[in-house]
């Protein structure tokens, strides 16, 4: 899976992804992001400078995770796994 962040937004902001799934988080923005669970699941990209690019490991339990940008909090997603 791959998500973007382009102009503060997630794209997409809700996907779904297979348990333990690789997804790659592509920062399009200068701006440095983040692409972390809020809640359960534990799943952080880290920060991810301008430009570049990181990935984390999907939770492996079927179920709605939100993220958010800890840099920006108003940035919002929701990873599903299934
Ligand atoms: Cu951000």
């Amino acid at each position: 899976m791959r998500v973007s962040i382009k102009e503060f937004t997630f794209g997409p902001d809700k996907f779904t992804v297979s348990p333990g799934a690789t997804v790659t988080v592509v920062n399009e923005d200068s701006t440095a992001h983040t692409l972390t669970a809020t809640g359960q699941g534990g799943f952080d990209s880290g920060t991810i400078g301008g430009g570049k690019t990181a990935t984390f490991t999907a939770p492996t339990a079927p179920g709605s995770y939100p993220f958010i940008c800890t840099l920006h909090q108003f940035m919002k997603g929701t990873l599903t796994v299934a």
